[in-house]
C-alpha cells in the first residue's frame, strides 16, 4: 500500500490528486528504454553538476538540462540560461523521445498542445533530496509541469499555496509521471531523503525529468 490519501492500487490508474493536477502511474512504463537512451546522450554533452543555492548551500541532487533554455542556480540566483554555463555551449537539444512523452503525459491530464522548451534532469543518490519549494522561475505560468519518475523509488510531498500549508505524501516509481497546472502550478513540493537501493535498470540512483515551457 502506498502512502497517500488515495488508493493508488485502485484503477483508474490516472487520478486527479489536487485541483489541476494529475497522478499517471506508469504512464512512462513502455517507454523507459527509449528515454534512457536519448537521456545518456544528453548528459554525456552536458554532465550532471551539483549546483549551488544563492545561498552558497551545495545541492545533493545533481542536475543537468535540455532543450533551447535550462535551469541554474548559482550565487546569482535561480534562472533560465541559453546555455550551460559550465562549458559555455548551448543545452543538447530535447531529444524527440522526451518531446513525445511529455506532450502525450499533458494531453492525457488535460492539457492539449503541451511544447516544453525546457526539460531539467535531476539525479538523486541515496541520501539525495529537495526541500519544499515553488517552481517560479518559468516565464509561462499557464502551462503546466510534467515530471517523470525513473529508478530508484522516492516519497514526494506536495501542499499548498503557503509554505506552511499541511503537506501529502505521495511514493513515485519508475515510470510514473505527474502533472501540474491550472490552480496546483505554484504548490509547494519536495522530495524525501531517497533510501538505499539498487534499481534493476538504473542501479543506485533516481532520475527525475520535469518538462517545463519556461522561455
Ligand atoms: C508541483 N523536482 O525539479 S517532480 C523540480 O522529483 C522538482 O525531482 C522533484 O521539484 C523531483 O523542481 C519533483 C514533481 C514536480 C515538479 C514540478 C512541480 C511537482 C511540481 C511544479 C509545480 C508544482
Ligand atoms: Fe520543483
Amino acid at each position: 500500500m502506498q502512502q497517500g490519501s488515495f488508493d493508488f492500487a485502485t484503477p483508474p490508474s490516472q487520478q486527479s490528486f489536487a485541483p489541476g493536477a494529475w497522478f499517471l502511474r506508469g504512464f512512462a512504463c513502455d517507454q523507459t528504454e527509449a528515454v534512457s537512451m536519448a537521456l545518456a546522450a544528453v548528459v554525456a554533452a552536458a554532465p550532471f553538476r551539483h549546483m549551488h543555492t544563492p545561498g552558497g548551500l551545495r545541492m545533493s541532487v545533481a542536475m543537468s538540462n535540455c532543450g533551447t533554455v535550462g535551469w541554474v542556480t548559482d550565487e546569482r540566483g535561480y534562472r533560465y540560461l541559453r546555455h550551460d554555463p559550465v562549458s559555455g555551449a548551448a543545452w543538447p537539444a530535447m531529444p524527440f523521445a522526451f518531446a513525445q512523452l511529455a506532450e502525450r503525459a499533458a494531453a492525457a491530464a488535460g492539457y492539449p498542445q503541451f511544447v516544453a522548451d525546457a526539460c531539467l534532469i535531476n539525479r538523486y543518490e541515496p541520501g539525495a533530496r529537495m526541500t519544499l519549494h515553488q517552481d517560479r522561475n518559468e516565464r509561462d505560468m499557464t502551462s503546466p509541469i510534467v515530471s517523470v519518475s525513473l529508478g530508484l523509488p522516492a516519497t514526494f510531498l506536495f501542499g499548498g499555496l503557503a509554505r506552511t500549508d499541511p503537506t501529502q505524501r505521495l511514493s513515485l516509481a519508475h515510470g510514473d509521471v505527474l502533472v501540474w497546472g491550472g490552480p496546483s502550478r505554484l504548490c509547494f513540493h519536495g522530495v524525501l531523503p531517497v533510501r538505499d537501493g539498487t534499481h534493476a535498470r538504473l542501479g543506485r540512483c533516481r532520475l527525475n525529468l520535469t518538462f517545463r515551457k519556461a522561455g
